[in-house]
Parts: structure tokens; C-alpha cells; sequence
């Protein structure tokens, strides 16, 4: 018995002394927002670097996975791409389950995206408490057809609010939108 004891401990103790593994803090967040935003975009940007004209919209849900580095600690984060939706359904709600922060995201072109946003934002608080977000404007390359303007982005931050203006298509402030809610999500 105190052979298997010390065995377990020998086991538990080397676990944790492998990077990247035990020690890691992983976290779920979730891309929310309506269809064509970009949610899919800001991901694959974020992920792998790229970026597609061709529209695929996202079915369910896809899950991704980054690692970032927050101050001095290491996180996993898994990345819940889901299905672009305006309203708030049953659905979304089991998806949400365990997520401990989203990306609201919008496109500065259409303001019905943004209308919607704010909705999203109080059901999904509904279900999930008051976790980490960041407003994410997406489409920042095209600013001459924005309709989204500066006052609508003060609106949201004299509310608190985090918001990021970003381009899935150049890359601005991506990684900046995700390294945020990582830091947030830390109670940075
Ligand atoms: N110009 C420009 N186009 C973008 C940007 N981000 C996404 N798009 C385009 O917008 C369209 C929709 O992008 P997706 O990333 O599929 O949008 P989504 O929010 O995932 O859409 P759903 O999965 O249907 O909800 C695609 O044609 C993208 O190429 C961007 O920053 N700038
Ligand atoms: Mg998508």
C-alpha cells in the first residue's frame, strides 16, 4: 500500500512538472453574433493566419484550439465558432454551457449586427452571469461604408464595455481582441 501511495505521488508530482500540461489554465469562449459578421474570419485569422472572400457559413458549431500567453502564464484557449444567429435560441443556451468569455462580434457596415449584439449580449448574460466580453466591429478595412460611427462605439464603452475594431480580412487588432478577453478572463 505505501509503495502505490508513493508511486501516486511520484506520478502526480512529475504531471506537474510538464509544461504545457497539468499546469496549463484552459478556458472556453465562444464567438457570438449575427450571420456574416466575420466570426468564422476572426478565428481562422486568429488560428491559422489566414483569410477567405468565399463565405462558408458556419453550421452548429466548430471548435478550434490556441495557445496564448497571458503576462507570465500560459492558457488553452478552445474557441466555440458558432452558427451566426440574431436571436437568442435554445440552442445557443447549450452551447454556452462552461464558456467563461465570448466575442460579441458585429460588422461596422450593417447596424443591424450591432442592434443585435446588444440583444445577444443580455441573453447570453442571461445564461452565463456576468463573464468577460469584448464588442468586436468587424470589417474595419471597409470604414469609408461603415455605419457604425465613433459615437456608437463611445456609447458602448462609457457603458464599460471593451470594444475592439477589427479586420479579419488585414488582421488589424485580432490577436489584440483575443488576447483582451484572455486577460479579462484573468481578472486582468
Ligand atoms: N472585407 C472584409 N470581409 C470580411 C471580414 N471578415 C469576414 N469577411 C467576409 O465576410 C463574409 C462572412 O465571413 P464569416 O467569417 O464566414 O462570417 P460568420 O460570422 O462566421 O458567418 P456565419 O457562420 O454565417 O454566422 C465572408 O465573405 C468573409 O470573407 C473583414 O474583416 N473584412
Ligand atoms: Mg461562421
Amino acid at each position: 500500500m505505501e509503495i502505490l501511495r508513493r508511486l501516486w505521488h511520484r506520478e502526480f508530482f512529475l504531471n506537474n512538472l510538464i509544461p504545457g500540461t497539468v499546469l496549463m489554465i484552459q478556458k472556453k469562449i465562444c464567438m457570438v453574433g449575427s450571420f456574416a459578421v466575420g466570426k468564422t474570419s476572426l478565428v481562422s485569422r486568429f488560428v491559422t493566419s489566414l483569410f477567405s472572400e468565399k463565405y462558408l457559413t458556419t453550421v452548429g458549431v466548430k471548435i478550434d484550439k490556441k495557445d496564448i500567453t497571458v503576462g507570465a502564464r500560459d492558457m488553452r484557449l478552445m474557441l466555440w465558432d458558432l452558427a451566426g444567429r440574431d436571436e437568442f435560441q435554445d440552442l445557443t443556451a447549450s452551447y454556452l454551457r462552461g464558456t467563461s468569455g465570448y466575442l460579441l462580434v458585429a460588422d461596422g457596415t450593417r447596424s443591424n449586427t450591432i442592434e443585435a449584439a446588444t440583444e445577444l449580449q443580455q441573453e447570453v448574460e442571461a445564461v452565463l452571469g456576468d463573464v468577460p466580453f469584448i464588442l468586436v466591429v468587424n470589417k474595419y478595412d471597409l470604414i469609408d461604408k461603415w455605419v457604425i460611427g465613433e459615437s456608437d462605439v463611445e456609447h458602448f464603452r462609457s457603458k464599460g464595455w471593451d470594444v475592439i475594431l477589427t479586420s479579419a480580412k488585414q488582421g488589424h487588432a485580432v490577436e489584440e481582441a483575443f488576447l483582451t478577453l484572455g486577460a479579462r478572463m484573468l481578472g486582468c
